[in-house]
């Protein structure tokens, strides 16, 4: 059984990339994340879905987020969401994506699959979105066993609170994080940083990182502390960096 290592993630989600609305924005918010990967040191970089904002952008708004992600160095999984689903016509087959470097991880199977990086002894789970509907459930599946590593999972969904009786597409429940067999979940959708945790599982919702930020000018990611030292094994805290 490996030993665990202690390890810092940076989580965010939702930087809709190529938006109609303001796109330079949206990319300046990106690049506000990789500086923060070097910034805290951060040993990897999980983005929680809806990278892009849909399946119409142009080539070189793929370009420019596989560039950052080289940049960005350290690994770096990527969950797509409703905007950016994993289907017959995804986006995530351009050919900018033919040239995408080694540490990017692009979650593609839609019934979950492991992505495993062995030097941080972390695996990463994931269901990649094919379809946005009351159906698809993003944390159904997840595996129990964890081989000695690090299990993080990643969802792209709506969280239900106890007394939400509505129906939503993608629905991520309070006894489905409670039952979950790992160490964090990292959750998008959110626009809004949220702790949704349960039952002594990790849960939080990063928001996106112009969203999430507490003043104009700043981004913010979540950092996960995973540390089998610890008295707490797992922390979550939300850091705010500066736009440049
Ligand atoms: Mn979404």
């Amino acid at each position: 059984m490996a030993a665990r290592r202690k390890i810092r993630l940076i989580h965010t989600s939702d930087t809709h990339l190529g938006d109609d609305w303001n796109p330079a924005a949206a990319a300046r918010a990106l690049a506000a994340v990789v500086d923060s990967v070097h910034t805290l040191r951060g040993d990897a970089l999980l983005i929680a879905g809806d990278v892009f904002d849909n399946a119409r952008i142009a080539d070189a708004v793929l370009e420019f987020f596989v560039s950052e992600m080289a940049r960005a160095a350290v690994p770096a999984v990527i969950l797509p969401g409703n905007h950016d689903l994993y289907d017959a016509a995804t986006l995530y087959r351009r050919h900018p994506f033919a040239d995408a470097p080694d540490n990017l991880h692009i979650i593609s199977g839609a019934r979950g699959e492991t992505v495993a990086l062995p030097d941080l002894t972390l695996d990463v789970w994931g269901r990649a979105m094919d379809s946005h509907t009351p159906a698809f459930r993003p944390l159904a599946g997840m595996p129990a066993n964890r081989n000695g590593r690090w299990l993080v999972a990643m969802a792209h969904g709506h969280f239900h609170y106890p007394d939400d009786t509505e129906e939503r597409s993608s629905p991520i429940r309070p006894h489905e994080i409670a039952a979950a067999q790992c160490d964090y979940i990292a959750l998008g959708h959110w626009e809004r940083f949220e702790d949704v945790s349960q039952n002594g599982v990790t849960a939080y919702y990063s928001g996106s990182p112009l969203g999430a930020a507490g003043a104009r000018g700043q981004v913010a990611v979540n950092v996960v502390e995973l540390d089998p030292q610890a008295a707490i094994e797992v922390s979550v805290a939300q850091a705010q960096l500066p736009l440049r």
